[in-house]
């Protein structure tokens, strides 16, 4: 069987980066090992002292200084689970927001005190800031909070403002361990597999300029994209603070100018002549609920290889990641390196059903729907089958759309409308569609009107006699692969 992704007729739907609720709960119980359980000093507080955590015991772990970037307006919503995962395995992090505050124990600093005066008065983006200096969270709205539209993202005050702490916050870093060999920088919805980053790191030579991340563009910038993560080699954050210190001013009218963080980050560092590396798949901009599993870019196929971060992760799916990681460590103490197949064979394949009730699949292939086959002219609804002029109609009709098309793997139904596709997510608990999520709140704001009926509620199911054919196809790339690790 073959699968890659076919044209479809219809519409395609843009990928939304629609993540709500996981549910996921069910874990094996595994017995652990005899491996090493030790407790972490995480910052001021330890809430995990009567559990046992199973942590890495690389080489590095100690010269690694993790900085998470945040905000005030998440920074009560999407820290916490982090301490209470995460976090208990790094011994050494720092939490950069635009306000200092105490989050469950942890100091949260402002990392915006030395940003120029003057354009902290004038400038649009720190209206927020200086609300937040004077006032606290005190009167700020929800719109403020969270922003609006789907993404939540782009006129959200919170995120404007973030652009001005990328700079700062790699700067006070080095000055805060200037003889840390590694710098990781990530945001609270990035997951970070802490064993297998430490392996990654440990690939590289850190007396080296190193800047290792996920590529993204932007105005004919590279850069490493922020929620992605991504690390700097000591040499290489030495350069680019020294560069900062001595023009400052330059930097803060270009930050005026742009629009994104990291961006700035990524133009400054080539300012220096320190290149991004390309760490795909290694550092991943997707979620484990929305990551097509059969994702190739660079000519690589992420399923072959070791995954060390992933992004846009609420806090069920950290949690369930994070136990996840945890069990494959006590079975397999040795340390093996955790690969995207791995990932969707333990935890995501035995999640898959034939009919998923309540479930979003976050099929995002062709979509049937009156309004849809509307859009068709009778041409082409003529040349639709007799199961795809209906598959709209039922849960099952939908099913054997599905099965009717070679390639396809997936669906999801609501009455009315049907989703296929041949690219196969996990997806996430719904009771309702989610139509509007936003990335600043981490969840669904705005659900689809519900009588409370069952008929409402979005059920997904796969073709399960396909899968086998599916995770055959992409073991086969891994034939070629030498290397769970893009070094080069
Ligand atoms: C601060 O920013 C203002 C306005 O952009 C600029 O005129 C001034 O030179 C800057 N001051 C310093 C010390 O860089
Ligand atoms: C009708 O379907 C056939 C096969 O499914 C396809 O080859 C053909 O191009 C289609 N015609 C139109 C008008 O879409
Ligand atoms: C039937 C249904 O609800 N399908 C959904 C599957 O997931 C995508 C992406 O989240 C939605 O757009 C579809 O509506």
């Amino acid at each position: 069987m073959v699968f890659k992704p076919s044209r479809s007729r219809l519409r395609k739907l843009r990928p939304a980066l629609v993540v709500s609720a996981i549910l996921l709960t069910v874990f094996i119980y595994l017995r652990p090992t005899s491996i090493t359980t030790f407790k972490a000093q995480t910052g001021t507080l330890n809430q995990n002292k009567e559990e046992g955590v199973t942590c890495p015991k690389s080489p590095l772990m100690k010269d690694v200084f993790v900085v998470i970037r945040t905000g005030a307006t998440e920074a009560q919503e999407k820290l916490p689970v982090h301490f209470k995962t995460i976090l208990t395995c790094v011994p050494d992090f720092i939490i950069y927001s635009d306000m200092d505050e105490i989050v469950d124990g942890h100091q949260v600093h402002d990392v915006l005190t030395e940003v120029n005066k003057t354009i902290k008065k004038t400038a649009p983006e720190f209206q927020l800031y200086n609300h937040l200096l004077t006032r606290g969270r005190d009167g700020l709205d929800y719109q403020t909070i969270f922003g609006s539209g789907p993404s939540g993202a782009l006129d959200n005050p919170g995120w404007k403002l973030d652009k001005w702490k990328f700079l700062p916050m790699v700067d006070q870093a080095f000055r805060e361990r200037p003889k840390a060999k590694w710098f990781v920088f990530v945001e609270p919805d990035t997951y970070v597999m802490w064993a297998n980053l430490l392996e990654y790191l440990r690939q590289f030579d850190p007396n080296k300029p190193w800047y290792i991340g996920k590529h993204m563009y932007a105005s004919g910038v590279l850069f490493a994209h922020g929620g992605s993560g991504f690390a700097l080699s000591r040499p290489a954050i030495e350069k680019v603070s020294k560069h900062w210190r001595e023009k400052k001013n330059e930097i803060e009218q270009a930050t005026l100018k742009g629009w994104a963080g990291d961006m700035i980050l990524g133009k400054t560092l080539s300012d220096v002549g320190v290149n991004m590396f390309w760490a795909y798949p290694h550092m991943q901009g997707d979620s484990l609920t929305a990551l097509d599993w059969s994702v190739e870019k660079l000519e690589r196929q992420a399923w072959c290889y070791a995954a060390t971060t992933f992004h846009h992760m609420n806090p069920e799916e950290i949690t369930t990641l994070w136990k996840f990681e945890q069990t494959w460590q006590r079975r397999n103490p040795t340390g093996a390196p955790l690969r995207f197949r791995d990932i969707f064979n333990n935890l995501v394949r035995h999640r898959l059903r034939a009919e998923r009730t309540g479930w979003d699949n976050m099929s995002i292939g062709t979509e049937y729907s009156d309004e849809e086959l509307a859009k068709l002219s009778q041409n082409d609804i003529d040349n639709l089958s007799l199961v795809e002029q209906n598959a709209h109609t039922s849960f099952e009709m939908c099913q054997a759309t599905c099965k009717q098309q070679p390639r396809c793997i997936q669906f999801s139904f609501v009455p009315g409308k049907c989703s296929v596709s041949d690219e196969l997510r996990l997806g996430h608990a719904a009771d309702t569609q989610c139509l509007e999520y936003s990335n600043a709140a981490g969840k669904c704001v705005k659900e689809a009107a519900t009588t409370g009926e069952a008929d409402d509620i979005v059920r997904s199911g796969w073709i399960m006699d396909r899968i086998p054919g599916y995770v055959y196809w992409l073991d086969e790339f891994c034939d070629k692969v030498s290397d769970i690790w893009v070094t080069k």
